[in-house]
């Protein structure tokens, strides 16, 4: 057994029995009540999904296994030369709640390095789409399309014991993240650069590869470790992360989870918000005539796209109710790294004149910046203007936390998941109202 495995087996073991406990013990214990508002208003603060690998505060912002992003970049285990923690060190923490000594997270890049080969079909499935796929499609097919080696439903198909789930749903899980950077260059490349792939280099670490694969200098892998690091969990309620628990939770394998969170991160409102914040900043610059806008005239921008009844991108958060720190943490890497960036400049500005116009408006809960307010600038700034793709970064970061959900949830034998509606005529006798 890997030393990541056997980590996790005894994790395993301690964890079971808290779980069991609460169900036998304390299954009546109410933790909220579902209003008319929640039940209409999609599920928006229902407290009915259970997760230990990260917590979101509303003020706070997320903290993966207890440690918020400040302390998960200063703790965990750093490539050397290079600013920010290794990915595999981090998906060790996301597995086991520990940070990993510098031989733990090279087990996990071994482990990792073993599983890589993509399977040529997976190229040729992709080379065979049509030209004009989104890159979200595309990665989402070649997910699913590998769903034919999951080990999962070969131990099942052989009478696996129930208690025994989670290991076969590891091994799916590091196969298919050991796979993603490479599927991930792989559409980059074929998609906009007319299919002059870049092979992988196996003495690189998961984001050091995936920037050599995207044919991208330093400090791009940096970039690249610490996107898939800020995006890779935010609890499980949101679409992507949920999606993936749900598929799973009918024991639908890894491949077919992640391929339908992909799906879901593939909505405006939720990871496309990326790239909408640089469409929608293009349409400025354009306007601008290449311009910076001042304060007045990107005041006019945003309230433009508010009376034409659109939102702003990358403001607005269904659970947060400050600036998000995945955000910020972006925010910090362009003052240190390109300050004095055009892009990095329009956020900015953005930055200053959204929030009190959406007060002013008085409509969204949250009027700060979300994650995808800045992620664009920075892949912009180091050549990725393909903004199409930003979402498929996104999406190999959010596998990193979604896989270690689902890991865990066959290890705590969480069952197929299964709310109950009810009709709007309930709800109006409910209320005391007749329609
Ligand atoms: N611009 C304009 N209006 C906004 C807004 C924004 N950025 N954010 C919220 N609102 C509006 C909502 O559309 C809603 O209007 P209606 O009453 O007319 O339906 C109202 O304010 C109340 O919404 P809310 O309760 O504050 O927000 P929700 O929980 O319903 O939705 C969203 C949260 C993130 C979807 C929302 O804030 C939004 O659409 N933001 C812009 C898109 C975006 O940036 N999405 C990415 C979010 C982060 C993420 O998941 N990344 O993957």
């Amino acid at each position: 057994m890997s030393n990541l495995k056997e980590k996790l087996y005894e994790k395993i073991a301690e964890w079971r029995p808290r779980t069991t406990r609460l169900l036998k013990e304390h299954g009546d214990v109410k933790i909220g009540e579902v209003t008319i508002a929640q039940a209409i208003g999609g599920a928006r603060g229902v407290k009915c999904l259970v997760t230990d690998i990260s917590y979101l505060d509303p003020f706070e912002g997320i903290r993966f296994r207890g440690f918020t992003i400040p302390e998960v970049l200063e703790k965990l285990p750093k490539v050397p030369g290079s600013e920010m923690p290794y990915v595999e060190g981090f998906f060790y923490l996301l597995l086991t709640g520990e940070v990993p000594t510098m031989e733990e997270v090279n087990a996990v890049a071994e482990e990792f390095n073993k599983r890589k080969k993509v399977p040529q079909y997976v190229f040729d499935m992709l080379r065979a789409l049509p030209d004009d796929s989104h890159p979200m499609a595309m990665i989402s097919a070649a997910i699913v399309g590998m769903q034919r080696e999951s080990v999962f439903v070969r131990k099942y198909n052989e009478g696996i014991n129930k208690m025994d789930y989670w290991d076969p749903a590891y091994e799916d899980a590091l196969n298919l993240l050991a796979r993603l950077p490479e599927i991930g260059a792989f559409i980059y490349r074929l998609k906009y650069k007319n299919g002059d792939i870049i092979p992988p280099d196996p003495k690189l670490d998961f984001g050091g590869n995936f920037a050599h694969m995207m044919g991208i200098p330093t400090p791009y892998d940096d970039v690249s470790r610490l996107y898939f690091i800020l995006h890779s969990d935010h609890e499980s309620g949101n679409v992507s992360a949920h999606t993936g628990h749900l598929i799973a939770s009918a024991l639908s394998d890894v491949y077919y989870a992640i391929s339908g969170m992909i799906n879901g991160l593939a909505g405006p409102l939720h990871g496309l918000a990326n790239q909408e914040v640089l469409a929608w900043i293009q349409q400025v610059h354009e306007k601008m005539g290449g311009k910076i806008p001042t304060e007045e005239d990107m005041k006019k921008f945003v309230w433009d796209t508010l009376n034409s009844g659109q939102v702003i991108p990358g403001f607005g958060h269904a659970v947060l109710r400050k600036t998000d720190p995945r955000y910020t943490a972006q925010r910090e890497f362009c003052l240190k790294h390109l300050p004095d960036d055009p892009l990095f400049k329009y956020v900015d500005v953005l930055y200053k004149v959204t929030p009190p116009i959406l007060l002013e408006q008085g409509k969204a809960k949250n009027p700060w910046p979300n994650v995808d307010a800045q992620s664009g600038v920075i892949q912009w700034y180091y050549g990725v203007r393909e903004y199409d793709f930003y979402t498929v970064l996104f999406g190999i970061g959010r596998a990193l936390g979604v896989c270690a959900n689902i890991i865990w949830d066959r290890a705590l034998g969480y069952p197929i998941e299964r709310p109950k509606s009810v009709t709007t005529a309930m709800l109006e006798e409910s209320a005391g109202i007749k329609n």
